[in-house]
Order: structure tokens, then C-alpha cells, then sequence
């Protein structure tokens, strides 16, 4: 009973959509909406959504340092991790995280070019050993991916990033999901949206998640 099921991806893949379609499908598996949590990181605490201000504000007057970025996505992962997402699981609930760790191999790592063994000791302090049960990747053409974001209107500190940037972490999403199939799965977000929600259901079948609840 319980699971951590992650959707990570590029800005504008769908993936707040898809929490909903997951939701859903739990619900129609049996899982009452009351053991269903949804989180987004960063983000998810009171604290949490305090960091996620200043991770995704401009502020023409200061930079963030990469390091700095590194640290302030642990600091809030760590809150939501074992104030949330850790008791939630254990209680044989299921959390649907809007993003997770996997995000910060991406745009810390392959984005900003942090070193994969630096991520690693910080994980390690601030998270311990938390692997999500499985992972949807929402895989977009970048630029496709902003032209959906850029309709919401003002871009934050990430999305202003340049298109390289993107194509960086896309390819690392995808590289990780190579490297680890049976967790990990991908899922063509630049399809029209009944078609990705359907291919989220086969995923959610295949993985025999459901057959927890
Ligand atoms: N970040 C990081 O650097 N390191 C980390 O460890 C973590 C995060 C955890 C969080 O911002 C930022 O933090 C993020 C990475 C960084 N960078 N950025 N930018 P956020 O939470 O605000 O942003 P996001 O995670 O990228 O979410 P998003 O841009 O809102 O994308 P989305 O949730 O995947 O998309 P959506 O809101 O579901 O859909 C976007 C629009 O497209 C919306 O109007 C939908 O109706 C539409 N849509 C969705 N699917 C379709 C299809 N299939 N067809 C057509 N239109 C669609």
C-alpha cells in the first residue's frame, strides 16, 4: 500500500495535467481521494513554498549562485520529504510529486554543470535514501515546452534560461530514463492531450502501481 509516483519534464510538458490524470486513475483503481497527496517541489511546506519564492523570482539587484540554487532546492526537498512525503507513504498513502530529485540531476547538474558526486553528498544529507516508485518523464521538444509556458504570460528566473539550457536537461532526463527503464519511464508530451493521457494510463497499468491500492 502507498507509492510515491513523480512526474518530472521540461517546462510546459503537461505535468500539472498529468497529476490530475494520475489522481483520477487512482481513484477509479479504488484508492480513496483522502489517502491521495499532491506536492510540487520546489515547494509543498510552509517553508518550502517560502524557498520556492526566492528560487523563481528576478531580482535585478542580487543573483542566485548555482550553489546557492543547489542548496535552497535541497533545503526545500528536505522539508517536504520528511515532513510530508516520507509519513504520507508510510501511512500507505499515495503522494503524486509535481517534480523531484530528478529535476536537480537535470537542471543543477546537466543545466548548470554542478558535479553529479556534489548533487549526491547533498542528497544524502538532506534527504537520506528516498527513491520514488516510479518516475514519469513528460518528454517535450523544448521549444515547444516554452511556447506552452510562454502563453501563461510573465517568465520566471528558470524559463528566461536560454534554449540550450533545455536542451541540456531534456537530454539528461531522457539519458537517466535510459539508465534506469524499469523506474523510469517516458511518455511523448508533444501529443495531443487525450493521447498523453492515455499513454500516462498504460504507463500507470504496466508498472502495476494500482495493484497496491
Ligand atoms: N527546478 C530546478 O531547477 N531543480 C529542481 O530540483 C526542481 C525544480 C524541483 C519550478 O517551476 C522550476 O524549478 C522549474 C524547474 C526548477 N523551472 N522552470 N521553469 P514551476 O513548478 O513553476 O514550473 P514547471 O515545473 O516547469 O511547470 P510548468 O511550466 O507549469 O509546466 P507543466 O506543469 O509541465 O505544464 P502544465 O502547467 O501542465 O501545462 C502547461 C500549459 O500547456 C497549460 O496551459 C496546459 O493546458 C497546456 N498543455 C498541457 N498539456 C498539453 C498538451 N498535450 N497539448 C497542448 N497543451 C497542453
Amino acid at each position: 500500500m502507498g507509492a510515491f509516483i513523480v512526474l518530472e519534464g521540461g517546462e510546459g510538458a503537461g505535468k500539472s495535467t498529468a497529476v490530475t490524470v494520475i489522481r483520477e486513475y487512482l481513484i477509479s483503481k479504488g484508492v480513496p481521494p483522502e489517502d491521495i497527496l499532491e506536492t510540487r517541489e520546489p515547494g509543498g511546506t510552509e517553508i518550502a513554498e517560502k524557498i520556492r519564492t526566492i528560487l523563481k523570482e528576478k531580482n535585478p539587484r542580487e543573483q542566485l549562485t548555482s550553489e546557492s540554487e543547489l542548496l535552497l532546492m535541497y533545503a526545500a526537498r528536505s522539508q517536504l520529504v520528511n515532513c510530508v512525503i516520507k509519513p504520507s507513504v508510510s501511512q500507505g498513502k499515495f503522494v503524486i510529486g509535481d517534480r523531484h530529485d530528478l529535476s536537480t540531476v537535470a537542471y543543477q547538474g546537466a543545466g548548470r554543470g554542478i558535479p553529479l558526486d556534489k548533487i549526491a553528498a547533498i542528497r544524502d544529507l538532506a534527504i537520506g535514501s528516498l527513491t520514488p516508485d516510479l518516475t514519469i518523464v513528460m518528454d517535450i521538444e523544448p521549444e515547444a515546452g516554452m511556447r506552452r509556458a510562454r502563453k501563461r504570460g510573465d517568465l520566471d528566473r528558470f524559463e528566461v534560461e536560454n534554449i540550450d539550457f533545455f536542451h541540456r536537461i531534456r537530454n539528461c532526463f531522457l539519458e537517466e530514463a535510459g539508465k534506469h527503464p524499469d523506474r523510469i519511464k517516458v511518455v511523448d508530451a508533444g501529443q495531443d492531450l487525450e493521447h498523453v493521457k492515455q499513454d500516462i494510463i498504460k504507463t500507470l497499468e504496466n508498472s502495476g502501481i494500482c495493484s497496491a491500492g
